[in-house]
């Protein structure tokens, strides 16, 4: 049988959220990805597979094509069917349900702080992202208080929420945006367990930063900001190679050559 093939963004939360799946069965290499440039139109092949809709992963399998982490996650998780990674019994698997329901807003809250271009506005954002942290902190205290995880292992609604929490470290870098300590100590203790987990170490937070400077100019999904001709997102020069962008992304942003994105010679 030729193997399922995930179209993909390499440095998309929503693919990585694939990866740690797979990884977590010993199965990441059952799947071949095949890597999409968002800097670029889509090519026409990947477009007639996914009915015109641009939004990645994908995955193309012997019946179909897939759309949605969420709804590859389960089917790879049930075509890969050992080890399970999703709870078992009913009842586990909708409290754990539950927690993926949450991950929505909470994915929101923080791509509209980052993508925010005005001040006024800030505070209000800041809190919106603190709202979603308590509503995830009180889950975990009511359902597991005691533990690290959801349950007793990193499960699938790990594997949801870890991607974001990587991402999450451009609202350090570009909003000074910490958890207190006080009133978040359980899902700090989840988020930090979710971070080390060795199933999750696709992507850097290094990477995100520089990868996401555009977001954090206010362009999303491999747009360009104003005066600028390069990409953050794209892949030469590549971003080990280029320097860190600067924090402060309320004054007038870097270049292209300042960002390191235009190849040196
Ligand atoms: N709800 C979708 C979201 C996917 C998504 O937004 N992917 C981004 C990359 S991180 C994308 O493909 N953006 C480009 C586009 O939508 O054209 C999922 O969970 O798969």
């Amino acid at each position: 049988m030729q193997k399922p093939i995930v179209h993909h963004i390499p440095v998309c939360p929503f693919s990585q959220r694939l990866e740690i799946l797979l990884t977590l069965k010993g199965k990441r290499d059952a799947v071949a990805f095949s890597v999409v440039d968002i800097t670029r139109p889509r090519p026409p092949e990947l477009l007639q597979f996914s009915g015109g809709s641009t939004a990645l992963p994908i995955l193309e399998t012997a019946d179909g094509v897939l759309k949605e982490s969420l709804v590859i996650l389960r089917y790879l998780d049930e075509t890969f069917a050992e080890p399970p990674i999703a709870r078992a019994t009913p009842y586990e698997r909708a409290v754990e349900n539950m927690l993926i329901a949450m991950e929505g807003d909470f994915t929101s809250s923080g791509y509209r702080l980052v993508m925010n271009q005005d001040e006024a506005r800030r505070a209000a954002l800041h809190d919106a992202v603190l709202a979603q942290y308590r509503r995830l902190d009180a889950f975990l205290t009511t359902h597991n208080p005691a533990g690290t995880f959801l349950f007793e292992h990193f499960g699938l609604a790990e594997a949801v929420f870890t991607p974001m929490f990587v991402r999450f470290s451009f609202l350090a870098y570009f909003e000074d945006f910490e958890l207190p300590a006080a009133g978040f100590e359980r899902v700090l203790h989840w988020r930090a367990a979710c971070l080390a987990h060795p199933a999750a170490q696709q992507v850097s937070s290094e990477e995100v930063v520089k990868a996401y400077y555009d977001y954090a100019r206010g362009a999303g999904n491999g747009a360009l900001p104003a005066g600028r001709a390069r990409s953050s997102f794209v892949f030469e020069p590549h971003w080990r190679g280029r320097p860190w962008p600067p924090k402060d992304k309320y004054s007038p942003g870097a270049t292209d050559m300042e960002l390191g994105l235009v190849a040196a010679g």
